[in-house]
C-alpha cells in the first residue's frame, strides 16, 4: 500500500530513561529522529534511570505526569528542528511494558479539553489516582503472584492462559497489590491504561485501549481467546473490566490527534493515532519479525530472543508468550537469560587479558563443540531457565566437573553456553528458528555470529537501526494506516513495501551443527545439575 506522496509516520517509545521519536518517510527511510531525557532534561522529577527506586529495595516507580511532561518537551524540540507535523499521515507508539497510569473519573475532561496556550503537565497535573506509577523494574508482588497461581490451578494453568506464569512486574499482579493496599486509591480509579496506551490517550484526548499486544504482558488476558480473562480479573479487583476498558488488535486506529496538537504543534486534524504497544512488541515489528520462525536475538547486558510463532508452548517456569503485534492470529514469544554481556566481559577480563580481539581470537582458534568443554555462568540469579543459586559450572569433554578450563576454551565455552540454552529454552516455549537477525552490542562480533548461526543451524542476519522499539512504532503507524485505509487487515510487509533488507552475517555450517545438537542433552543436564 503506497502512503501519500511526502507523507510521514511517526513513531514515539515511552521507555524506561526518555522518550524517542523517529519518523520514516513514504519509502521507510529514517527522516529524523529525536529524544528526551527524563533524568537530565526533566530533573525537577528527581528520576535516576528514569524512575524511583523505594527504600524497600523492591518498589520501583515512576511519576506519570513526568510522561507527560515530556511530550510536550519532544514535540518543542521537533518543532526548534522545524519537523513538518503536517505532513504526519499517522503516529504509532511504544511504550515501557507492563508499567500502569491510574487516572480519576475527572481525568476523560481533562484529556478532551486540553489548552493549546497552557503545557500538558499543568493541565493533567490533577488527573492521577496513583501519583507514583509501579513500572516493570518493580518485585514487590510476589504475594499477589502466589495468589494467583493459587486462585488459577498453579503456575503452568496462568501461563497456558495469559502467556506468561504470575511475574511481579505483569500489571495485573500490582493492580491486585494497589487494591488489596490502597483501596480508596482504587475506588477513586476510572481507568487503568499500560504507559503505551496511556500515551495514546494524550494524543487522541480520551481513554485510547490496550492493544493485546501489550496487554498480554498483565496475566489478566487469556492469550488465546484475545480478552479479558474473567477468571483473572475477578480474581484481582473488583470491577476491573470496566476500568481497563477493551483491548483492541494492535493495527487498530484509535482516533486522531487532539485540536491540542494540532493547534500547537501543527499536526494535521486527520492524523491518525494507531494504538500504541509494548516496547517488545514494538522492536519485534522494527526487526520485522512477521513469519512464524522469523527470530531476533539481542545481545546485550541481558540477552534476550524473540520472535514470531504459530504455535507457542506457555512455560509455568520461563518465558512470556504475547498476541503479535503486527500478525492478530499469532504470537510472539520472548525469553530473557540474565547473564549476558557482563558475564562475556568478566570472562574477556579473565581468561582473554581484557581485549575482544584475544577473545574473538580464542572462539577462532577453538573448535566447534570445544572438544566436550561445556560451562554455565550464573553470575546473577538466572531467569532462563531460573536458577537461584549463583556459580560457574562446567563439565570437560570427559563429562568430569572441573574449576577452569584453557582460557581459549573458557571463552568458546560462554559463547556457545548461552546459545545452547537459549536453543533449548527457546524450542521449549515454541521458539524454532529459520532465521535470526542479531541486534544489539555483541552482535557485531562475527565470531560470535558465527556460533550463534552453528548452534541454531539457520542464517544469522544484521541490520543497521538502533532504536528498534521506536522504529517499529513507526512501522506500525503505517501498517494501521494502510489496514484503515483499506477497510481490511493487510499483512505487515505489504504495508511495508520497499524496506531495505537485511544483511546476511553468517550462513550455518551443517557439520558443526551436527556438533551442536548432539550437546543438547548434556547441556540441559548442565542446567539440571545447576538447580539442585
Ligand atoms: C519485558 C520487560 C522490559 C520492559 C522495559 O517484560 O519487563 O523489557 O518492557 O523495557
Amino acid at each position: 500500500m503506497r502512503a501519500p506522496v511526502g507523507g510521514l509516520f511517526l513513531g514515539l517509545d515511552s521507555s524506561t530513561q526518555s522518550l524517542k521519536a523517529i519518523a520514516v518517510d513514504d519509502d521507510l527511510r529514517v527522516v529524523y529522529e529525536n529524544s528526551a531525557n527524563f533524568d537530565t532534561e526533566l530533573p525537577a522529577f528527581g528520576t535516576r534511570g528514569g524512575a524511583h527506586q523505594h527504600p524497600d529495595g523492591v518498589t520501583v516507580t515512576s511519576p506519570p505526569l513526568m510522561w507527560v511532561a515530556a511530550l510536550d518537551l519532544l514535540l518543542a524540540k521537533m518543532a526548534g528542528d522545524k519537523f513538518p507535523f503536517m505532513k504526519v499521515v499517522a503516529i504509532g507508539g511504544s511504550g515501557q511494558q507492563h508499567g500502569s497510569v491510574w487516572l480519576k473519573r475527572n481525568a476523560r475532561d481533562v484529556l478532551r479539553n486540553l489548552d493549546a496556550a497552557r503545557p500538558l503537565s499543568e493541565q493533567l497535573e490533577g488527573v492521577f489516582s496513583v501519583d507514583a506509577s509501579p513500572i516493570w523494574m518493580d518485585s514487590s508482588t510476589g504475594h499477589q503472584c502466589r495468589e494467583l497461581e493459587k486462585a488459577l490451578g498453579g503456575a503452568q494453568a496462568v501461563a497456558d492462559l495469559t502467556g506468561s506464569r504470575a511475574y511481579e512486574r505483569f500489571t495485573g499482579n500490582q493492580i491486585a497489590k494497589i487494591w488489596q493496599t490502597r483501596p480508596r486509591d482504587y475506588d477513586n480509579t476510572d481507568r487503568i491504561a499500560l504507559v503505551s496506551s496511556f500515551m495514546a490517550s494524550l494524543l487522541t484526548g480520551d481513554y485510547a485501549p490496550i492493544d493485546l499486544s501489550d496487554g498480554s504482558g498483565m496475566n489478566l488476558l487469556g492469550i488465546r481467546s484475545r480478552t479479558w480473562s474473567a477468571a483473572a480479573l475477578d480474581h484481582t479487583a473488583p470491577g476491573l473490566a470496566a476500568r481497563l476498558g477493551a483491548p483492541v488488535p494492535s493495527h487498530s486506529v484509535v482516533g486522531v490527534v487532539q485540536p491540542y496538537f494540532a493547534n500547537k504543534y501543527g499536526f494535521w486534524r486527520q492524523c491518525a493515532v494507531v494504538a500504541f504497544s509494548g516496547d517488545n512488541p514494538n522492536s519485534l515489528a522494527g526487526l520485522r519479525l512477521q513469519r512464524p520462525g522469523d527470530v531476533a536475538i539481542s545481545l546485550g547486558t541481558s540477552d534476550t530472543m524473540f520472535g514470531s510463532s504459530s504455535n507457542p508452548a506457555p512455560s509455568g517456569s520461563e518465558g512470556h508468550v504475547f498476541v503479535s503485534p503486527i500478525e492478530p492470529g499469532a504470537f510472539m514469544v520472548m525469553i530473557v537469560r540474565k547473564n549476558g554481556s557482563l558475564t562475556r566481559e568478566k570472562v574477556r577480563d579473565a581468561s582473554a587479558g581484557g581485549s575482544w580481539e584475544d577473545f574473538n581470537e580464542a572462539i577462532a582458534r577453538t573448535p566447534p563443540g570445544n572438544d566436550g568443554c561445556i560451562s554455565l555462568h550464573v553470575d546473577q540469579p538466572e531467569i532462563t531457565p531460573p536458577l537461584g543459586r549463583t556459580g560457574v559450572y562446567r563439565l570437560d569433554g570427559r563429562d568430569r566437573v572441573v574449576s577452569v578450563f584453557q582460557p581459549a576454551a573458557e571463552v568458546r565455552a560462554v559463547v556457545e553456553g548461552s546459545f545452547l540454552s537459549m536453543r533449548i529454552h527457546g524450542a521449549g516455549i515454541g521458539l524454532k528458528p529459520t532465521s535470526i537477525l542479531a541486534t544489539g552490542g555483541a552482535s557485531a562480533n562475527m565470531e560470535m555470529v558465527r556460533v550463534m548461526s552453528n548452534v541454531f543451524g539457520v542464517p544469522v542476519l544484521v541490520g543497521e537501526q538502533a532504536n528498534s522499539a521506536a522504529l517499529g512504532a513507526a512501522y506500525r503507524a503505517r501498517h494501521g494506516w494502510a489496514c484503515a485505509a483499506a477497510g481490511r487487515f493487510i499483512p505487515f510487509d505489504e504495508a511495508l513495501p520497499g524496506a531495505a533488507p537485511f544483511r546476511r552475517a553468517a550462513v550455518p555450517d551443517p557439520a558443526a551443527h551436527a556438533v551442536y545438537t548432539a550437546m543438547l542433552g548434556r547441556y540441559e543436564r548442565l542446567e539440571r545439575e545447576a538447580g539442585v
